[in-house]
């Protein structure tokens, strides 16, 4: 037995929770190993190979590089439904969430060719989507990601409030109506003085945010690419919110399934039963 009086070392992945409760946004380091960077970019591929539905170019044809994006690709790719539920990233997003019955939401695919101009422009998650209650997105890249590459985050934004979502080239309000949610402030006019986190990272690195927290992307002015799999993931208090418009992405006929207000227990969203310890400890 240790002494009483021993100073008790506090478990990383309580410090990890701790830090995502308080800030919205924790990076872990190494949290898919290099077979599971080699899992994750053959999705990728695969994706880019046979876009689905969903996918958009959300760069102008004037860019000289492209940022493409693709969601909800999980039930056709083994490789990816595995690495969604069973994953350590989804024992990571469990211990942040609280546990409970956690649920895989959905996964979307954003690669920036080298040479990107086109931001991501600052926003939130949730305002878009088609839940209430909390939940967590691993930002997960499968190239090196230098700093100035990497994505934004807000500091303690995901305490609120809600900001009006727009269409990122056009800046439509296609969701929430125009005026029904507070605008998002110019946070390039003051980001001095704001409390940005971003992170250079290596292939399997991850970067876990709340689906409130504010964040957005530069471009990639660099000769490789970025292509990162997003992994989302639902709080056992997370509750259906069918929307009056198609929410991105959209899960049509939902509605008719699941009412609103009820806990999103439906095949769409599955438990999570990661294998994998979470281990890992907060970056810097
Ligand atoms: O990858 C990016 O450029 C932006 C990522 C993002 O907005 C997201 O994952 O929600």
């Amino acid at each position: 037995m240790p002494p009483t009086d021993a100073p008790v070392s506090p478990d990383p992945v309580d410090e990890l929770a701790a830090a995502f409760a308080r800030d919205g946004v924790v990076c872990v380091r190494r949290l898919f190993g290099r077979a599971e960077v080699a899992a994750a970019a053959e999705v990728i591929e695969a994706v880019m190979e046979r876009p689905g539905p969903h996918a958009k170019v959300a760069s102008g044809p004037e860019d000289p590089g492209r940022f493409f994006e693709d969601f909800v690709r999980w039930q056709e790719l083994p490789a990816l439904e595995e690495l969604a539920v069973t994953s350590s990233a989804a024992a990571v997003a469990a211990r942040l969430l609280g546990g409970g019955a956690v649920r895989f939401y959905h996964d979307h695919v954003l690669v920036k060719e080298g040479g990107t101009e086109q931001r991501t422009p600052w926003h939130q998650d949730q305002p878009y989507y088609n839940v209430d209650g909390r939940g967590v997105s691993a930002w997960i890249p499968v190239d090196p990601v230098p700093r100035p590459g990497s994505l934004e985050l807000l500091a303690g934004s995901h305490h609120g409030p809600w900001y009006l979502p727009r269409t990122f080239l056009a800046k439509e309000a296609k969701w929430f109506p125009e005026g029904s949610l507070a605008e998002l402030p110019d946070l390039e006019a003051g980001r001095d003085g704001l409390d940005i986190r971003s992170f250079e990272l290596a292939p399997g690195d991850a970067v876990f945010f709340d689906f409130l927290t504010v964040h957005g992307a530069p471009g990639f002015p660099f000769s490789g690419r970025r292509r990162v799999l997003s992994l989302r993931y639902l709080s056992a208090g997370a509750r259906h919110a069918p929307r009056p418009w198609a929410t991105s992405p959209p899960f049509e006929g939902l509605e008719a399934e699941l009412a609103a207000g009820a806990a999103m227990d439906h095949p769409l969203f599955p438990l999570v039963s990661h294998r994998s310890s979470p281990t890992t400890s907060a970056g810097e």
